[in-house]
Formats: structure tokens, sequence, C-alpha cells
């Protein structure tokens, strides 16, 4: 299956989980699907069948709010049963809102609280070095997570210790929770920041699935420093009513209009839908 083949159904899937579950984080996961996609079908050295192999890459979603997208691609690729998205938010199942590394195959670091994944990464990036091995350790972030305190330290200390293994990328959609990065808190100018910690830094369109691979192939971006690629993305990507809108940071649709649109711009067949209602 083409690769922009496989993020059209891993929309699909973290719609049809999310409205059934009644919660989730649509538009945050829409935005980072070509990344998740170009990371776990081209990138990532892993093995389905040998999770825990210590030689394998690493990924932490540190924006875990999007988990319905991880837990969509962790199905495609055969890590967790496809049948395990119908449990997504459900009382007793392991798929909540936020992803758990204690009860859900492929997941390295449980998430939710924004703004520690980098940690984790640095930590894990230093013991590869360490200890010899030659892994890459991937951690996504968000964009409004990146006004945490915590992020900047744990770049520092990353590029202190030269961890080339280390690879951050930011899901740069503009938008946090309640309103326009830029208004609330900016980032900017943000390349440069990430320069003036001492990270190589690249720039690519967050939906270009064949651009962003071509960035991640070419890592690490110079021998001796950690490196992050800005990913410009577009939140809700995907549903025309939720992009770039705010509102669509938690809301799940519920209107009959708009289901309508956006079963019709998923390219999802009513029936299906319905039986994921009952
Ligand atoms: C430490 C922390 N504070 C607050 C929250 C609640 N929260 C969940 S998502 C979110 C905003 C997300 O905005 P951004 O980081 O830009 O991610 P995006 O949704 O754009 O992917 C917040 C504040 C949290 N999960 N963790």
């Amino acid at each position: 299956m083409e690769l922009e083949e496989i993020a059209k159904n891993i929309r699909k899937k973290i719609f049809l989980m999310s409205c059934r579950a009644g919660g989730g984080h649509i538009a945050p996961s829409f935005s980072c699907v070509e990344i998740l996609v170009a990371l776990y079908f081209k990138i990532l050295n892993i093995d389905k069948n040998d999770l825990h192999n210590e030689n394998r890459d690493r990924f932490i979603l540190s924006k875990g709010h999007a988990s319905s997208a991880l837990y969509s691609i962790l199905a495609k690729r055969g890590i967790i049963e496809e049948k395990l998205l119908d449990t997504f938010c459900q009382r007793g199942g392991i798929l909540g809102a936020h992803p758990e590394s204690h009860s859900i195959p492929g997941v390295e670091v449980s998430t939710g609280s924004l703004g520690h994944g980098l940690s984790f990464g640095a930590g894990m990036a230093l013991a590869g070095k360490i200890n010899n091995k030659d892994y890459r350790v991937f951690v996504l972030q968000s964009d409004g997570e990146c006004q945490e305190g915590s992020v900047w330290e744990a770049a520092a200390f990353a590029a202190h210790h030269k961890l080339n293994n280390l690879v951050v990328i930011v899901d740069y959609n503009k938008l946090q929770s309640l309103g326009r990065t830029n208004d609330i808190l900016s980032l900017e100018p943000f390349c440069d920041r990430w320069k003036s910690f001492g990270w190589s830094v690249k720039e690519v369109d967050g939906h270009d699935i064949s651009r962003i691979i071509e960035n991640l192939e070419s890592l690490p971006y110079t021998n001796n420093k950690p490196n992050v690629l800005i990913a410009h993305t577009v939140k809700g990507k995907g549903i025309s009513f939720m992009e770039n809108i705010p509102l669509w940071h938690y809301r799940i649709p519920n209107s009959k209009e708009e289901i309508e649109i956006a079963l019709k711009e998923l390219g999802i067949d009513r029936k299906e839908f319905e039986e994921g209602r009952k």
C-alpha cells in the first residue's frame, strides 16, 4: 500500500475510534499522521516480533494526547491487534487517552504530561552512547509543549553530551489547546532557538511524507550535535472545518452536519461509522 494511502487509512481509524469513544484528541492526532507513517513505515528500525531488542530504535510520543494516531499506527504495523482499537478510552481497556508503556506493546515511555518526553529520550540516547549501541531515539513533541522549561533543560543536556543519536521532531501546527502559540507564548525565532542550544536544525512540510523521509534519511545532520526536524503542520488536517481552529483541540464532531462533512472528506462509509457507534 502507498504511504499516502496508509495515512488516509490512519485518519479514518482515528476518527472512528474517537467518535466511538466520544473522546480523545482528533485534531492533534491528525496533524502528526504523516510524521508517524514516515517513521513507522520507513525509518524506525523495529521488529514487531522482537520489540525489546536492545538495538532497536526508540520512539517516544511526547505529545501523548495524540495517542489515537499512535495506536492506529501500531495496529497497522501489526504490533497491537486492530480489534483493540475498538476499546479506545473504554473502561477496563488498555488504550487510554494517553499511552502507557507498562500495558501497551511498542510504547516505550508513558506520556501525557507534556514536557517530559525529551528528558527520557536524552537519557536513552546517552545510554546508547555509553553502551556503544547504534540505535537512534526519536521524540515527537508538540509546539505548545515547547513552552515547558523542562524541554530546554533536556535540550541543553543533549547538546552538552553531543547526542547525535537523538532526534526531535516538532509537530509545529502553531496552535495549542486554547489558542495560537504565537499569541499565548511565542516560540519564535524557533529554529534559531534550537540552534543557539547547540542543535542541528532542519525544516519540512509535515504533511509531505516523501520530504519527511528524505529529511530523516539524512540523519545525523552533523557529527556531534543532536538533531531537530521542525515539521510545519496543520492542526486538524483532513477535515476542512477543523483545520487551524483551536476549538477542535478537544471537540468530537456530533452534529449531523459535522459528521456528514467529516465522513465525506475522510472517505468513510456511513454504514461503517454507524456500526462503530453501536
Ligand atoms: C504538563 C501538561 N500541562 C497541561 C496538559 C493539558 N494539555 C493537553 S494537550 C494541551 C495543549 C497542547 O498543545 P500543543 O502542545 O501545541 O499540542 P497540539 O495539540 O498542538 O499537538 C494541554 C495544555 C498536559 N497534558 N500536560
